[in-house]
C-alpha cells in the first residue's frame, strides 16, 4: 500500500534540507526525458520542484500523463537548474491517480483558455497558479475583515437564507415552493441584522445572497458573497469610517504579505490608500453637469453617469447623501433636510462596492415609508414588532465581497474571483 502522507511542501525545499529524505505529493507538470534519466517538474499547492528520476522510474515518469497525481520520495541535493536551487533525487515514484487526456484546459496557463472553458473545469483551473493566487487572496481578505470587525466589538452571526418575505422589496427575488407555502432566497440579511442590534449591539455576517438579476455584466451574479454589518448607537458616518478602515486593512495586508500572489493574479496597479474621499450626491451632479451630463436632484445615476464620474474619480470614493426617494424603505432621512438620506455607496471608479446608511428605528416612520414605497406594511409585521421592543438607533452596510476582490486582485470580471459563479446562463458546475 502506498503511503499517501508527505513530509514537505515544494516551497519548503531548500539548502537546509540537502542530504535529507523527503516525500512530496503533487501533480506532474513537465517531464524531460534525456535517456537514462528524466527531469520531472511536479507542482503542489505551494509551488513547483524539480525531480531527478533514474532507473525503472524513468519509464513510469514518461508514461504517466501530465497532471496525474503522484507522491515521490528521495534525497534533496543541490541543483544546476536555474529555476530550482535544490532538487529531489527520486527513489520511489508512485502514481496515485492518472489524469485522463485530453484535458479540457491547460492548467499550466501556457495555453490560455477562455473564462467559460475554465469555469466548466474549475477544479482543474485551480492548479493554475494565477487562479489559485486569487483564491488565496480571497481567503486572506476574509481573515482581515473578521479580525478588523472583531476588534471593533462586532460578533459574527448567521441569518437564514430561506425566508418567507422579501428583505429588500419584491424585485429580483427568487421564489420557490416551501411545503405548500412560498419561500424565497434571501437577497440580503437586512431585516435580521437590524433586529439583532437590539440584543447583540454590533453584528456582522459573511454569507451568500441571491438576486434574480437578469443582468449580463461583468459585475452581476445571481449568487454573491456579501459582508454585512449593523451597529447600534452609530450614525452613517461612523460606519463609513469602519468600512474605510476595513478596506485599507485588506489592501495593506495584501501589499505587505501577499505581494507574490498579487503578482501571480496579475494585479497591475499597486494600490495605496490612506483616506477615502467623501463626495455628496449633489457634488456629483454638479461635476457631471460640468461634463455635459445634466441631471436633476432625484435622478438616479445611470451606468453612463457613473462611468463618467469614474473617469475623474478612478479609485475609491464615497458617494453619500443620496436623495431619499432613491433609497430603500429602511434608510433614515437627514434631520435637517428630509429629502436627503443618511446613505452612502463606496465606489471604485464606476463600480459600486458597498451600500449602507443610517436606518429608521421608529416603527411608525418605517410603516409609513413602506407604504410610500408601495410595499405592504402588514407583510413586514414580524419585523416591525421588534421595533416596538426598544430598537436602538443603528447603521450598517453591505459590501459585495466578490466585487472588492475583483478590484483588489486586478480582475476584469467578477466571475474570475468566484469559484463556481452563478448567473443567468450558468448554474453548473
Ligand atoms: P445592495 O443591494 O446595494 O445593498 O448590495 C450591497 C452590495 O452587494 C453587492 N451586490 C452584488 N454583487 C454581485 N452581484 C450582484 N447581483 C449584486 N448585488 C449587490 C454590491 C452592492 O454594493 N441591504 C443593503 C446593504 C445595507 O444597506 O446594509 C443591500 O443589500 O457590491
Amino acid at each position: 500500500m502506498t503511503d499517501i502522507k508527505r513530509t514537505h511542501y515544494a516551497d519548503e525545499l531548500g539548502d537546509g534540507l540537502i542530504g535529507q529524505q523527503v516525500r512530496i505529493g503533487g501533480w506532474i507538470e513537465d517531464v524531460r526525458d534525456i535517456g537514462k534519466l528524466a527531469f520531472v517538474t511536479i507542482r503542489d499547492v505551494s509551488g513547483a520542484c524539480q525531480l531527478i528520476v533514474t532507473g525503472d522510474n524513468v519509464q513510469v515518469a514518461i508514461q504517466t500523463p501530465r497532471q496525474s497525481s503522484v507522491i515521490v520520495s528521495g534525497a534533496v541535493q543541490k541543483s544546476k537548474a536555474k529555476d530550482f536551487p535544490v532538487e529531489v533525487k527520486v527513489t520511489e515514484f508512485s502514481v496515485l491517480t492518472k489524469a485522463v487526456h485530453p484535458l479540457p484546459i491547460d492548467p499550466t496557463g501556457r495555453v490560455e483558455s477562455a473564462l467559460d472553458k475554465r469555469l466548466d473545469a474549475r477544479a482543474l483551473d485551480l492548479r493554475n497558479p494565477k487562479t489559485a493566487a486569487i483564491f488565496h487572496l480571497r481567503s486572506a481578505g476574509l481573515k482581515v475583515i473578521r479580525d478588523t470587525l472583531r476588534s471593533e466589538r462586532f460578533i459574527e452571526v448567521s441569518t437564514p437564507k430561506i425566508i418567507g418575505s422579501a428583505s429588500e422589496g419584491g424585485a429580483n427575488l427568487f421564489g420557490f415552493d416551501y411545503f405548500k407555502r412560498k419561500g424565497y432566497l434571501a437577497q440580503s440579511p437586512q431585516l435580521y441584522k437590524e433586529q439583532l442590534t437590539l440584543g447583540l449591539d454590533r453584528v456582522f455576517e459573511i454569507g451568500p445572497y441571491f438576486r434574480a438579476e437578469n443582468s449580463h455584466t461583468v459585475r452581476h451574479l445571481t449568487e454573491f458573497t456579501s459582508v454585512d454589518i449593523e451597529a447600534a448607537f452609530l450614525d452613517y458616518e461612523d460606519v463609513m469610517d469602519i468600512v474605510e478602515k476595513l478596506v485599507i486593512n485588506v489592501i495593506n495586508e495584501f501589499q505587505q504579505n501577499h505581494g507574490r500572489q498579487l503578482e501571480l493574479a496579475g494585479a497591475k496597479e499597486k494600490l495605496s490608500v490612506s483616506k477615502i474621499e467623501r463626495l455628496t450626491y449633489e457634488q456629483c451632479i454638479d461635476e457631471l453637469a460640468k461634463q455635459g451630463e445634466s441631471l436633476q436632484f432625484g435622478d438616479d445615476l445611470s451606468d453612463a453617469a457613473l462611468r463618467k464620474l469614474g473617469e475623474t474619480h478612478n479609485g475609491f470614493y464615497f458617494l453619500m447623501d443620496w436623495p431619499l426617494k432613491l433609497k430603500p424603505f429602511y434608510i433614515h432621512e437627514k434631520e435637517d433636510n428630509p429629502k436627503v438620506s443618511k446613505s452612502f455607496d463606496l465606489q471604485f471608479g464606476y463600480l459600486e462596492l458597498v451600500s449602507g446608511g443610517r436606518r429608521l428605528h421608529d416603527p411608525e416612520k418605517l410603516r409609513s415609508r413602506l407604504a410610500e414605497q408601495g410595499l405592504d406594511p402588514s407583510s413586514f409585521e414580524e419585523h416591525l414588532q421588534a421595533f416596538g421592543w426598544g430598537m436602538p438607533p443603528h447603521s450598517g452596510w453591505g459590501l459585495g465581497y466578490d466585487r472588492l476582490m475583483m478590484v483588489l486582485t486586478g480582475q476584469q470580471n467578477v466571475r474570475d474571483v468566484v469559484l463556481y459563479p452563478r448567473d443567468t446562463d450558468r448554474i453548473t458546475p
